[in-house]
């Protein structure tokens, strides 16, 4: 499976296509949509979601509900449209690259001195297309009791220090937080830091944690680096934009500690087969899942944008300028995390074709059930 996704921020619309997506799955647009939904929230979002209303138009793929196996094209039209591909627009040449963001590095890149031909592309906006994608694996994934949940651990200098048990409490607490947090301390200290922000005319990011479950052992390999599935969903999530940091179940905290104390013991019951009592592993060994939860963390950088504008230079004159100020968010983590979440669902849905094969549902299943058979 792969997919491919096309549009600028202010472009007619953001497309999608999906392609080698198994035959015999229903999917369900109210699904898609929700997950768009999450995706314009959050606090500290900006005006730009004021104006859409992101909502799929499922253009081929499926046939009464159910996908075909054919490539599955998805549209999202925007209504802040104002590039029109075949017509002189009316956008202001801008000149002054922010920090951060890609109009520096895009404009050496390209040749470029309007900063305009570089971000439109590269702004968060064309996430919305990843989501749609994600949200049609979330519910073949969900066909299979595999879940993809996420919440927000850190903003700026507040850290939650609340632990997790599994996926269903993730689930249950973060339900009614605007700002997905696991509880009202944390939402409060959260959004007072993005309000602050604001105020003070500047952004934030902040840590998300991801978690998948119940995932199958096996997906993955060890055999060779770019099969690794911890490597795939590293990537993946690094290709978010301003995300600066992945780590997978212990992380960064492997290195400190001793390997007695790190390394997850293994155990066996009839019943349940093998298991884990601690999953420092993050659920993936050596590239390979070993059953228990999957557990990923990025660091998101603060939007790039800033009201009150950092030192920048004219890329037409050469002379030092305060950057562009154009509208931005605040704080955009909450939706990042639907992001995450919808790259973690394409890398493990990726990942069940690898093993149990990617034509049709029925055969998957058996090839699933027969496998599930060997484990205990
Ligand atoms: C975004 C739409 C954008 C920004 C944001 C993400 O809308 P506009 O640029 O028209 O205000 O709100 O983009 C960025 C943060 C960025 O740095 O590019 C969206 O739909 O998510």
């Amino acid at each position: 499976m792969r997919f491919i996704t096309a549009g600028e921020s202010h472009g007619k619309a953001l497309t999608v296509i999906l392609e080698g997506f198994p035959k015999g799955v229903k999917i369900v647009d109210s699904a898609i949509n929700s997950e768009l939904e999450k995706r314009m929230s959050g606090p500290g979002r900006g005006k730009r979601m004021q104006i859409e209303k992101d909502r799929v138009e499922i253009l081929s793929g499926l046939r009464n509900k159910v996908t075909l196996g054919s490539p599955i094209a998805m549209l999202i039209r925007n209504n802040d449209a104002k590039i029109d591909p075949q017509a002189k627009d009316s956008l202001a040449e801008k000149n002054v690259a922010r920090p951060a963001h890609a109009d520096l590095a895009g404009a050496l890149k390209y040749g470029e001195k309007d900063i305009n031909n570089i971000l439109e592309r590269a702004s968060a906006r064309e996430t919305a297309a990843r989501v749609c994608a994600g949200a049609v694996c979330k519910q073949f994934l969900g066909l299979f009791q595999t879940k993809v949940a996420s919440y927000i651990r850190q903003i700026g200098d507040y850290q939650s220090n609340k632990v997790v048990k599994n996926i269903s409490s993730i689930i249950a607490k973060t339900k009614n937080s605007q700002m997905k947090a696991l509880d009202k301390k944390d939402e409060r200290e959260m959004i007072q830091r993005i309000n602050q922000a604001k105020q003070d005319k500047d952004s934030l990011g902040g840590v998300i944690e991801v978690w998948v479950e119940t995932v199958p052992p096996g997906l993955g390999s060890f055999m060779h680096f770019d099969r690794k599935l911890d490597a795939k969903i590293a990537g993946y999530l690094m290709s978010i934009p301003a995300i600066k940091g992945v780590e997978i179940g212990a992380g960064f905290n492997y290195a400190k500690n001793k390997g007695s104390e790190s390394h997850d013991a293994i155990y066996y019951a009839k019943d349940k087969g093998y298991y884990h009592k601690t999953n420092n592993s993050g659920g993936i060994e050596a590239g390979v899942s070993n059953g228990e939860p999957i557990v990923a963390r990025i660091a998101m950088k603060p939007i790039a944008t800033l009201e009150k504008p950092l030192d920048s230079v004219n890329l037409r004159t050469k002379k030092k300028q305060k950057a562009s100020v154009i509208r931005s968010d605040t704080s955009a983590v909450v939706a990042c995390s639907l992001v995450a979440e919808s790259m973690c669902a394409i890398a493990i849905t990726e990942s069940y074709l690898d093993k149990f094969g990617s034509d049709s549902l029925g055969q998957i299943r058996s090839n699933y059930k027969n496998y599930l058979k060997t484990l205990k």
